[in-house]
């Protein structure tokens, strides 16, 4: 496995981290060399009677050729500018980033935010309402879009945040590092529901994951087959003959569920040993392209499962 790309997280923690540690630095030294010099030149009793001492509206002579001046200068500007580039650098990875705009590893999810709620859209078609499922450690890139109003979607806790607007697309990334629940929320006023516009982002290990969108697009088949056949039936008119479609198409459909169930994802999809790399993508591809000869030619799968 090649060394983990940086996480959003991690950029921002290392931002966060270094200004604050340059900033108690300077404030340190700052106040330090203030207190010093107080001490240093207090009032004090056994001052001689005719000590020169400055008269208010006086301005300060001397003190060499501006060399602590010309010194304390330098020092601000060398932090200051090293800090922006510093930090822009940073900034231009969290726009673009880790490995390309997006990876070829990397998942694709379409994001489309709605008064009240947010829809998830996989490559090979899957849609969730509701939950964004993604495997651990995988970069994720989403397309944030929106079908009403303004709206802008956020995982706080990855350090998400994307314009959700009408007509547009804004791309965002992330890489979960931790298995768990996290909160999606909208951060743009959107309407009376926006208090409650949530959805959940759910963290599985690669094989739950593999395993949960396999699961998925097997329903969703289910789903337009049924759909399919309503349709037919309709148009037929035929009951009898579309009962028994119907109980073999049921037969048919647990007896591949349990081949999913059992075997590697791999395996159902009728593909090669690709799947178990951590090359999620190939996976996904040869989805897109079953979903695809299904869509065109719905009738190869039935016959096979008769
Ligand atoms: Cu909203």
């Amino acid at each position: 496995m090649q060394t983990q790309p940086e996480t959003r997280v991690n950029v921002f923690e290392e931002i966060f981290l270094v200004f604050l540690g340059l900033g108690t630095l300077v404030g340190v030294v700052v106040i330090a060399y203030t207190l010093y010099n107080a001490y240093k030149y207090r009032d004090h009793d056994d001052r001689k009677p005719d000590e020169d001492l400055p008269t208010l509206g006086e301005l300060p002579t001397g003190g060499g050729s501006g060399k602590k001046l010309f010194v304390s200068f330098g020092l601000s500007a060398i932090i200051v500018i090293s800090l922006v580039v510093w930090t822009y650098g940073m900034l231009l990875y969290v726009e673009e980033g880790p490995d390309g705009n997006p990876g070829d590893d990397a998942i694709e999810v379409d994001v489309e935010g709605f008064a009240f709620g947010w829809d998830f859209y996989y490559e090979n078609g899957v849609e969730t309402g509701g939950e964004l499922v993604v495997p651990e450690g995988q970069t994720v890139w989403l397309n944030v879009t929106a079908t009403d109003v303004w709206h802008s979607f956020g995982i706080t806790e990855q350090r998400v945040k994307a314009d959700a607007i009408p007509g547009e697309y804004d791309e965002t990334w992330f890489i979960a590092e931790e298995e768990g629940e996290y909160l999606i929320e909208c951060f743009e006023l959107c309407g009376p529901g926006h208090s409650a516009m949530e959805a959940t982002l759910n963290v599985t290990d690669e094989a739950t994951y593999e395993e949960w969108l396999e699961e998925q697009a097997a329903e969703m088949e289910e789903e337009e087959e049924a759909d399919e056949e309503a349709d037919e039936d309709e148009a037929n008119g035929d009951d009898e003959a579309d009962e028994e479609a119907d109980e073999d198409e049921a037969n048919g459909d647990d007896e591949a569920d349990d081949a999913n169930g059992d075997d590697e994802a791999d395996d159902a999809n009728g593909d090669d040993e690709n799947g178990d790399d951590e090359n999620g993508d190939e996976e996904t591809d040869n989805e897109t392209d079953d979903e695809a000869g299904d869509d065109e030619g719905g009738d190869v799968d039935d016959g096979g499962e008769d």
